[in-house]
C-alpha cells in the first residue's frame, strides 16, 4: 500500500521514494505529502482530467471531518494557509516550483479558486482575481516545446483579507522577467505570445485591418500557428471580457489591441541598402505599407518612425550627431523597439489589473508561480537569472525547514541530532555579493564605453579562478568560447556568456523612446512618461535583483508552504511515469533533503492533551493513575508494552517518529474496532 506521506516510508532511499510516487501516480493519486506538518506537497502532473476539482471538491476539503482522512490534495495547502492566517494571524505564502509543464500555473489557479470559493468577498474582487488570468496569460504565455501554455513570466500574487471577516479585500500581482525575445523570435515548433494569434484569428482582425498569422514575420518563422488544445478565438473573447470586468475603458481596450497589432506589424518593415554621404551604407524602407500601419498603431508619424529606424543619434563628449544604420542594424533596432514596446505594454496591463484589484490590505496569502531551475544545452543570461532566483528560494526553503525544526526542539527542551545546515550561501555570494558578484560585474561592464562580453568574462575568470563553485569552460582558451560553469545546488550549469551585455541592457534607444513619448495618445504617454530620465542605464540584472530581494524579504516574514510540481514525462501524455526524469526533479527541488530532515527529526508532535485524548484508548480496561499530563503520556506508552524508548517528552508536547506513529495508530485502530461496536450498541439502546 503506497504511503501518502513519504516520511512514513520505512526506507528512505531514492528508489523507494520514487517507487512510492509511481504506484500512487498509477492509481491517479497525484499528491503526496513530505512530512506530517503538511507544509510540503508533491504534485505529479497527470496530463488528464481527473474528477478532483470544482466546487464540490472544494467544499469537501473545506469541511473535512477531522477523523476522516482524505488523500492529500492541493486544496489542503490552500485550506491550511487560510486557517493559519485566521488562527495564527500571520501572513502566509504558497511557493510553487517545478520545471516547465510540471503544473505550477494550474496549481496556482486551483489555490486561487479555493480561496475565492471559501473566503469570497463583498466587492466581487475574487472574480476579478480569477479573471486576471486569461488576460495576463494571453500576453505572457505561449506554446513552447515543453508546454502548450507556458508562462513566460514569473508571478507573485498576494491575496489580502479582511482581518475581521476573513473575506478577500484586495490583491496585488507582481511579475518577473517577461521573456521579451519571444516577441521577435521563436524556435521551431513554438509560438509567439497567444494574443498575436488571437488578434489574427478573431473579429478583432477585421477591426484592426490585420491579415492572417502567416503574413507576419514575427509569427511565420517557427512553423507553428496552432497551439494544442487552445482555441484562440474563444480565448480572445475571454480576454475582452476580462478587460471589461477589470474596468478597462473602451479607449484603453482599443489602445491595448492596437499597440499589440503595432508590435506585430513592426516585424514586417523591411530595409534595403541605401548609400549615404561619404559612401556609408544606410537603410531605406522597402515598402510603405507596414511602416504606415505600424506608425498608425503606435500613434506616431510615419516620418518619425522611419527616422528612428534608419538613423541613430549618438552623443560623444556632449555633441550629438546622427549616424545612418545599415539594414542589419536597422532590423535589430526595429526588433528592439518591438520588444521594448511589448514589455511596457505588459507592465501596463499588470498595473491596470492591480488598479482593479486594489483595496484595503490586511493579512495576506501570497502565491508564487515562478520558473523552476533550468539546465538546457545552451544556457544564457535568462537562465542565470532564473537559476539565481531558484538558489534564493532553495535557501529560504532550507533555512525555514531547518530553523523551524530546531527552534521547536529547543523550545521543547528535547534532545536532538543537529543536522548540518545545507546552505547555498557560497553560490549566492558568487552571483550577487557586493561588489564583485557575477551579476554586479555584468552591470559594471555595461557602464563602461568599451564594455564587452569578452571583457566581462575575463574579469570574472580572474576573480573567481580559485572559487570552488566556478569554472571557466575547458575549451575556452582553445576555441575562444564564452562559456563558464556554476555549480548550483541542483547541478553544474554551463552558461554561454555571448550576448550577456545586450541582454542585460534593458533600455530603448533614446530616439525610439522620445518618439514614443511624443505620441499624442494619452496611453502612450503613460507608457513612456516624458520626465523619465532615460540616459541612466537600467540593467535587467539590477531590476531583477531588487524585485527578488523584496520578494525574499516578504517571504521570510510569512509562514510558507511548498508545492513541488513534477513532470512525469517529456511527451505531455497521461499514464507515463519516467523515473529518471522524476528523480532529477525531486533532486532539484530539494525533496530528498526535506525527507531527510524530517526523518532525522521528530515529525510527529502532539500536545499532551491531544495525545492523551487520542491514545488513552489503546490500553483497554486500564485505569490511569497519573494526574500530571506528562506522566499520563508516559503511562499510556509504558502500559502498552511496546518499545517507545525513542519518544521524546517536551515541555508541551510528545514528539516521535514514523515508527512510533505507526505503532500507536495500529494499537488505536485495534482498540477502536472493539470499542466502536460497543458504542453503537449503547446508542441503539441494547446495553
Ligand atoms: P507550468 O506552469 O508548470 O509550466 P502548467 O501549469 O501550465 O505548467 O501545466 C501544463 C499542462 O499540464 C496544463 O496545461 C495541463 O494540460 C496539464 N496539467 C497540469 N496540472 C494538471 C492537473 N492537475 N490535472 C490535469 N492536467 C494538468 V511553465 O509555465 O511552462 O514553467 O513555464
Ligand atoms: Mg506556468
Amino acid at each position: 500500500m503506497p504511503e501518502d506521506d513519504l516520511v512514513m516510508l520505512d526506507s528512505h532511499n531514492e528508489a523507494m521514494l520514487i517507487h512510492n510516487l509511481r504506484v500512487r501516480y498509477e492509481a491517479n493519486s497525484l499528491y503526496t505529502w513530505v512530512g506530517a506538518a503538511r507544509s510540503v506537497l508533491i504534485s505529479v502532473n497527470p496530463y488528464k482530467k481527473l474528477p478532483l476539482y470544482g466546487k464540490d471538491q472544494i467544499k469537501l476539503h473545506q469541511n473535512r471531518p477531522p477523523n476522516k482522512p482524505l488523500p492529500p490534495h492541493v486544496f489542503d495547502i490552500a485550506h491550511d494557509s487560510y486557517q493559519s492566517m485566521m488562527f495564527e494571524n500571520k501572513d502566509q505564502s504558497i511557493l510553487i516550483s517545478g520545471e516547465s509543464g510540471a503544473g505550477k500555473t494550474v496549481c496556482t489557479k486551483q489555490c486561487l479558486d479555493f480561496l475565492a470559493e471559501v473566503a469570497g468577498s463583498e466587492s466581487g474582487v475574487e472574480e476579478k482575481i480569477v479573471m486576471a488570468n486569461p488576460l495576463l496569460e494571453a500576453f505572457g504565455n505561449a506554446q513552447t516545446i515543453r508546454n502548450n501554455n507556458s508562462s513566460r513570466f514569473g508571478k507573485w500574487i498576494e491575496v489580502h483579507f479582511d482581518n475581521m471577516e476573513r473575506s478577500i479585500q484586495s490583491a496585488v500581482i507582481i511579475d518577473y522577467l517577461l521573456e521579451k525575445s519571444r516577441v521577435v523570435y521563436q524556435q521551431e515548433g513554438e509560438r509567439n505570445y497567444h494574443v498575436f494569434y488571437q488578434l489574427c484569428d478573431s473579429g478583432s482582425a477585421s477591426d484592426l485591418g490585420l491579415g492572417e498569422a502567416s503574413t507576419y514575420e514575427y509569427l511565420n518563422k517557427s512553423g507553428c500557428y496552432k497551439a494544442k488544445d487552445i482555441d484562440d478565438v474563444q480565448e480572445h473573447d475571454e480576454v475582452l471580457k476580462a478587460m471589461d470586468l477589470l474596468g478597462f475603458s473602451a479607449a484603453e481596450k482599443e489602445f491595448v489591441l492596437r499597440l499589440t497589432a503595432g508590435v506585430l506589424t513592426l516585424g514586417n518593415i523591411q530595409f534595403d541598402e541605401k548609400a549615404e554621404k561619404g559612401s556609408v551604407t544606410g537603410s531605406a524602407i522597402r515598402e510603405d505599407g507596414p511602416l504606415s500601419a505600424a506608425a498608425s498603431f503606435l500613434n506616431v508619424t510615419e516620418e518619425d518612425l522611419a527616422a528612428v529606424l534608419c538613423y541613430r543619434s549618438i552623443s560623444v563628449r556632449g555633441k550629438t550627431s546622427t549616424i545612418p544604420l545599415d539594414p542589419s542594424k536597422a532590423r535589430k533596432g526595429c526588433d528592439s523597439l518591438a520588444m521594448g514596446v511589448y514589455s511596457r505594454l505588459f507592465s501596463f496591463l499588470v498595473q491596470r489589473v492591480n488598479d482593479a484589484l486594489a483595496g484595503k490590505q490586511g493579512k495576506f496569502i501570497g502565491i508564487l508561480d515562478i520558473f523552476g531551475f533550468e539546465i538546457f544545452d545552451q544556457n544564457s543570461f535568462e537562465q542565470l537569472c532564473i537559476n539565481f532566483a531558484n538558489e534564493k528560494l532553495q535557501q529560504q526553503f532550507n533555512r525555514t525547514t531547518f530553523k523551524e525544526e530546531e527552534a521547536l526542539y529547543m523550545k521543547e527542551g528535547i534532545e536532538f541530532e543537529h543536522v548540518e545546515f545545507i546552505d547555498n550561501q557560497a553560490v549566492l555570494d558568487l552571483i550577487e555579493a557586493r561588489p564583485n558578484g557575477i551579476l554586479l560585474m555584468i552591470d559594471d561592464e555595461i557602464k563602461i564605453p568599451e564594455g564587452s562580453d569578452a571583457g566581462f568574462l575575463n574579469k570574472i575568470e580572474t576573480l573567481y579562478k580559485r572559487n570552488s563553485k566556478f569554472q571557466t569552460d575547458k575549451h575556452r582558451k582553445i576555441q575562444n568560447s564564452f562559456n563558464f560553469e556554476i555549480e548550483h545546488y541542483a547541478g553544474v550549469v554551463n552558461y554561454n556568456g555571448d550576448g550577456f551585455m545586450d541582454k542585460n541592457t534593458d533600455t530603448l534607444y533614446q530616439d525610439m523612446y522620445d518618439m514614443c513619448a511624443s505620441s499624442e495618445s494619452p496611453e502612450m504617454q503613460q507608457l513612456f512618461p516624458p520626465m523619465e530620465h532615460r540616459r541612466q542605464m537600467v540593467s535587467l540584472s539590477s531590476q531583477f535583483r531588487r524585485s527578488l530581494n523584496e520578494l525574499m524579504e516578504s517571504l521570510y516574514s510569512t509562514e510558507s508552504r511548498y508545492i513541488r510540481c513534477v513532470k512525469p514525462n517529456k511527451d505531455q501524455v497521461p499514464d507515463r511515469f519516467q523515473s529518471p526524469m522524476v528523480i532529477d526533479q525531486l533532486r532539484y527541488s530539494g525533496v530528498f533533503e526535506a525527507v531527510e530532515i524530517r526523518k532525522t527529526g521528530f515529525p510527529f508532535r502532539l500536545t499532551y492533551s491531544v495525545f492523551a485524548c487520542r491514545y488513552s484508548c489503546i490500553n483497554k480496561g486500564h485505569t490511569y493513575r497519573s494526574r500530571d499530563e506528562v506522566e499520563l503520556a508516559k503511562e499510556i506508552l509504558s502500559t502498552s508494552k511496546q518499545n517507545f524508548d525513542d519518544v521524546q517528552f517536551g515541555k508541551t508536547m510528545v514528539l516521535y517518529r514514523a515508527r512510533e506513529y505507526k505503532i500507536l495508530e495500529l494499537l488505536r485502530n485495534l482498540a477502536l474496532e472493539t470499542i466502536i461496536p460497543m458504542q453503537q450498541a449503547v446508542q441503539r439502546g441494547h446495553l
